[in-house]
C-alpha cells in the first residue's frame, strides 16, 4: 500500500517520519476510535513478540516467575497507600457499573499493579522462608494521559506493560535488587542496540510511594529522551500499608522491603526511533520478523530453475532458524526491495540466473553492505552476517549518543546542549536551582548518580548557585 501514497518524510524531520513509517512499515494502525489506543498491526507485533521474548528470557533466567494478576482493582484497596493515590488519581479509569446496577465498590482498570499485588504478597509471606518473592507480569494497563498521546510512547492503553514486584527481607537486598534491575535493562537495550543513560530521578519526580527512583533514558533522533524504563526502590511504603511481614531470627514480625521495575512499548518506539533511516525502518536481525528476504530475479529464461532455487534456499534457512520469507510477486525487484526495506528487514537476498552459474548468491544488508557468497556457505555465513550487522547498529547508536552528550559550565551552555540532545551539568541537588534550569533550558532534569560508560562523574560547582555539585544529565523529553 505505501507504493501508492507518497514517500516517507525524511528523518530529520523525525516526528513526521515516525507517524508515517508506523503505518507504512506496518507496526501501529492508529484509526482506532479512541484516543490514546492504538492497534498492532501483525507485522508489529511479531517484532513485538521477538522483542519481549528476550525480555521474558532475561527475567525468567534470573530468577523471575511469571504471573498474572486481574485487570480490576477494589477502589478500597487502591485507595490505602496515600502517595500511590496521590500520583495516580488523576489517570486512572474507573468501572462503576456491571450492566445496569451500580457497583458496590468501584473498579479501578490497573493503571500499574502494586494495589492489586501487594494484598497476595500479604497472604503469600509468612515467614523468611518466602522471601524473596521475584515476580513479573506483562499486561495491559490504563492511564488517563492528559499530555498529548503518540503510538508506542503515550498511551492510554499501555498493552505491553512489563511489571516486576519484587519483596524482600531487608532494605539492602532491595536495593541490590534495583542494582539487578538496571543491569537487566541495560542488557535487554544491548541486545536492541540502544545504549542507554541510567540516572536517579530527583524527588520530587520518583514513583509514587518509591523511596527512589533510577529511570533509563534512550536518546531519541531529535535530541530528546524518551524514558525506557524504571526500578523503583519501595522501600516498606506498601509493606506498611498491605501488612506484608515475616517473622525474623528473634520471632518478631518484620516489615519486607519492596522494589517492582517496568517497561512498556516504549522500548520499540525506541529500537524504531534509535535505528530507522530515510528508507524506513531498520530492525536488529534479533528482533526482526522477518530476518531476510529472499527475491528471485527471474528473467523470461530460467524462470523455473530461479523460482525452484529460491524455495529450497528458504528452506535451507528456514531450517537453520533464520525467519525468511521469498517475495515471489510479480512485481519489479525495486518496488521489492522498497518495500522490505520500509519493514527494517536486515538481509535481502538475491537469486538470479547469473547466481546460478557462479554458484553464489547476493546478499545486501539493510545498511547498505552488499556481497556475493558461496551458495553452499549461505547457511554457515548467517549468523556472522546477522552480527556484525547489529554491531554496526549499535555503533552507530553509540556514536550518536556520544556526539550529543554535551558538557555545559553554565545555564546559557545548558540551554544550547539541550537544542540537540543531553546536557551534563552540575548541579547541588537543590531544587530551587533545579526549577530555574528546568525554567530557563525549557528541558528536565533527567537525574543525578548517572551511569552511563559515556558520563564521568565529576564534582564540581552547581551551574546555578556555584555551591558544590554532582553531574546531572538534562534534556527535553517525551
Ligand atoms: N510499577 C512501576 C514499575 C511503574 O508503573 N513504573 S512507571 O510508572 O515508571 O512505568 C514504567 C515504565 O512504563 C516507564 O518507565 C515508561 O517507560 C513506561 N510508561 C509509563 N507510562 C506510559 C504510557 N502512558 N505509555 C507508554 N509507556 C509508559
Ligand atoms: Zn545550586
Amino acid at each position: 500500500m505505501e507504493e501508492e501514497s507518497g514517500s516517507l518524510p525524511l528523518k530529520s524531520d523525525f516526528s513526521a517520519w515516525y507517524n508515517d513509517v508506523l503505518w507504512r512499515a506496518e507496526i501501529m494502525d492508529v484509526r482506532y476510535p479512541v484516543k490514546g489506543l492504538y492497534v498492532w498491526y501483525p507485522f508489529g507485533f511479531g517484532l513485538r513478540r521477538h522483542t519481549y521474548a528476550i525480555l521474558r528470557d532475561l527475567l525468567d533466567r534470573s530468577g523471575h516467575e511469571e504471573t498474572l494478576f486481574p485487570l480490576l482493582i477494589p477502589k478500597t484497596e487502591f485507595m490505602k497507600e496515600a502517595e500511590h493515590i496521590k500520583g495516580f488519581e488523576d489517570e486512572v479509569y474507573w468501572v462503576t457499573h456491571g450492566g445496569l446496577s451500580e457497583l458496590d465498590i468501584p473498579l479501578a482498570l490497573r493503571p500499574t499493579s502494586e494495589t492489586a499485588i501487594y494484598p497476595m504478597f500479604s497472604l503469600w509471606v509468612r515467614s523468611h522462608a518466602d522471601l524473596p518473592i521475584k515476580v513479573y507480569q506483562i499486561v495491559n494497563t490504563f492511564r488517563y494521559e492528559t499530555k498529548h498521546t503518540r503510538p508506542l510512547i503515550r498511551l492510554r492503553e499501555i498493552t505491553s506493560f512489563k511489571e516486576a514486584h519484587t519483596a524482600h527481607a531487608t532494605w539492602e537486598e532491595a536495593a541490590a535488587q534495583v542494582e539487578i534491575a538496571l543491569s537487566l535493562y541495560t542488557r535487554f537495550y544491548d541486545d536492541l542496540g540502544i545504549p542507554v543513560i541510567i540516572s536517579k530521578r530527583p524527588d520530587w519526580d520518583k514513583f509514587p510511594g518509591a523511596d527512589y527512583t533510577m529511570a533509563v533514558d534512550a536518546l531519541m533522533p531529535d535530541g530528546r529522551t524518551l524514558q525506557v524504563g524504571t526500578a523503583h526502590h519501595l522501600g516498606d511504603h506498601f509493606s506498611k500499608t498491605y501488612d506484608i511481614t515475616y517473622e525474623d531470627a528473634n520471632g518478631e514480625r518484620q516489615f519486607v522491603s519492596q522494589t517492582c521495575y517496568g517497561i512498556s512499548e516504549r522500548c520499540i518506539a525506541a529500537t524504531i526511533g534509535v535505528h530507522g533511516d530515510d528508507k524506513g525502518l531498520i530492525l536488529p536481525p534479533k528482533v526482526a520478523p522477518v530476518q531476510a528476504v529472499i527475491i528471485p530475479i527471474i528473467m523470461k529464461k530460467r524462470a523455473d530453475e530461479v523460482t525452484a532455487a529460491a524455495a529450497t534456499l528458504k528452506d535451507e534457512l528456514e531450517a537453520s532458524g533464520v525467519r525468511v520469507k521469498v517475495d515471489d510477486r510479480d512485481m519489479r525487484p525495486g518496488a521489492k526491495y522498497y518495500h522490505w526495506e520500509m519493514r527494517g528487514v536486515p538481509l535481502r537476498i538475491e537469486v538470479g540466473p547469473r547466481d546460478l552459474d557462479a554458484g553464489t548468491v547476493v546478499v545486501a544488508t539493510r545498511d547498505g553492505e552488499k556481497m556475493a557468497v558461496k551458495r553452499d556457505e549461505i547457511v554457515v555465513r548467517i549468523p556472522e552476517i546477522c552480527a556484525a550487522f547489529s554491531l554496526r547498529l549499535r555503533e552507530k547508536a553509540e556514536a550518536f549518543l556520544t556526539s550529543h552528550l554535551v558538557p555545559a559550565e553554565s545555564v546559557e551552555e545548558a540551554v544550547q546542549a539541550v537544542e540537540t540532545g543531553i546536557a551534563v551539568v552540575h548541579w547541588c541537588g537543590d531544587e530551587a536551582c533545579a526549577e530555574r534550569i528546568e525554567k530557563e533550558t525549557n528541558a528536565s532534569v533527567l537525574g543525578t548518580e548517572v551511569r552511563s560508560p559515556h558520563v564521568v562523574k565529576t564534582e564540581g560547582r552547581c551551574i546555578v548557585c556555584g555551591r558544590p555539585g554532582t553531574s546531572t544529565v538534562i534534556a527535553r523529553t517525551y
